[in-house]
């Protein structure tokens, strides 16, 4: 009896310590795999509100990326400048503390000085040029500066040809900018060509532009028709004109720390997912511009129609901003934008 109770003791412990072992192999497999699983988050902050082609296609983004990560990295999104204005946030990645912005190449040029090229007035003839060049080598080149900043550049997106606003008067010709106090984005060359127009520009950051206009700190601003009509600057200003001024391409930047922190499947999935989304905001953009002028009339902004003529003009006068700024950021990397430019008008 007392042996068939030690058998049935040692029985008894060799059972519970095979379930103490089997315990500790789940929970061993369980934290090696949360780690493996361990969710990482991107917070997204853009300046333009929920309206903008911008943010539909960061919605794109954070589909595409949720979908193919299985959830492994989710996407928040934010607009409306809640995370703050396109430098703050710039500076937020590079710190580390946001992980996704998407500013314009003008406030991007404070950080990296090439991007500054493509702020050239009157550069891009045309938006499938624009495309040509920026997703081609060069534009590939220039992003790829962004490093050295702590910054990774996943793609170009489209902010557009900027048109100028104002609620003093109608602007056919460069004359008509003569002391207009204009509100430009946050970039020496913008200010400079402005000030070779006869404006008065001063800069500051798109979160604070709404306000601005309504207290007449400025008479005017310019942005692509989608911004003016999305954000309800016609409530605001009472003139537009066709000044198509500049091609103001978006960069989709990510924090360098959290991207060199992906697995290099997980960064593929959001360079791939940065780029298709971009072309998805690209197409909306595009849609956008073809009805906003008219939807701008319908809220009862008046449209002064520049004449080609009247544009020459204004192109003669930015030149020598325009030649200065070659030398500041290097003759060579403009040259090599200008052929690319070249080679996509021939195509
Ligand atoms: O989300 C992008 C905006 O913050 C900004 O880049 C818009 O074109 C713009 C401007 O005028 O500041």
């Amino acid at each position: 009896m007392k042996k068939f109770l030690t058998v049935i003791l040692l029985a008894v412990m060799v059972l519970a310590l095979a379930a103490c072992a089997e315990d500790k192999g789940d929970a061993g497999e369980k934290s090696a795999g949360s780690s493996k699983a361990e969710v990482k988050k991107i917070r997204a902050g853009l300046g333009l509100n929920d309206l903008h082609p911008q943010y539909k296609g960061l919605i794109k983004f954070k589909e595409i990326v949720e979908e193919k990560t299985d959830g492994q990295i989710i996407v928040e999104t934010y607009h409306s400048g809640q995370l703050g204005d396109d430098r703050t946030m710039t500076e937020a990645l590079q710190l580390g503390s946001q992980e996704v912005t998407i500013p314009s190449t003008a406030p991007l040029a404070n950080f990296v000085p090439e991007f500054g090229i493509f702020d050239f007035p009157f550069l891009f003839p045309t938006v499938e040029v624009a495309d040509e060049v920026l997703d081609g080598e060069v534009g590939k080149k220039i992003l790829d500066k962004l490093e050295s900043q702590n910054l990774v550049g996943l793609a170009y997106w489209e902010n557009g040809y900027r048109d100028v606003t104002n609620s003093k008067q109608a602007i056919a010709t460069a004359a008509d900018f003569k002391g207009l106090k204009l509100r430009t984005m946050e970039n020496e060359l913008h200010l400079e060509a402005f000030r070779a127009l006869g404006a008065n520009p001063t800069p500051m950051a798109f979160t604070e532009l709404f306000t601005a206009l309504q207290q007449k700190t400025v008479d005017g601003q310019e942005n692509p028709l989608a911004t003016i009509y999305l954000q309800k600057y016609y409530e605001v200003q009472s003139h537009v004109s066709n000044t198509n001024h500049v091609y103001s391409p978006f960069v989709f930047l990510m924090s360098k720390s959290f991207y060199d922190d992906l697995t290099e499947e997980q960064q593929k999935i959001v360079k791939e997912a940065a780029i298709e989304a971009g072309i998805y905001e690209r197409q909306l953009n595009r849609e956008a511009n073809e009805t906003n002028l008219a939807d701008l009339q319908t809220e009862g902004i008046t449209y002064t129609e520049v004449t080609p003529e009247a544009r020459e003009e204004m192109k003669q006068l930015v030149q020598p901003t325009i030649d200065k700024f070659t030398k500041k950021i290097g003759s060579e990397i403009v040259k090599e934008v200008y052929d690319a430019i070249e080679a996509a008008s021939k195509k």
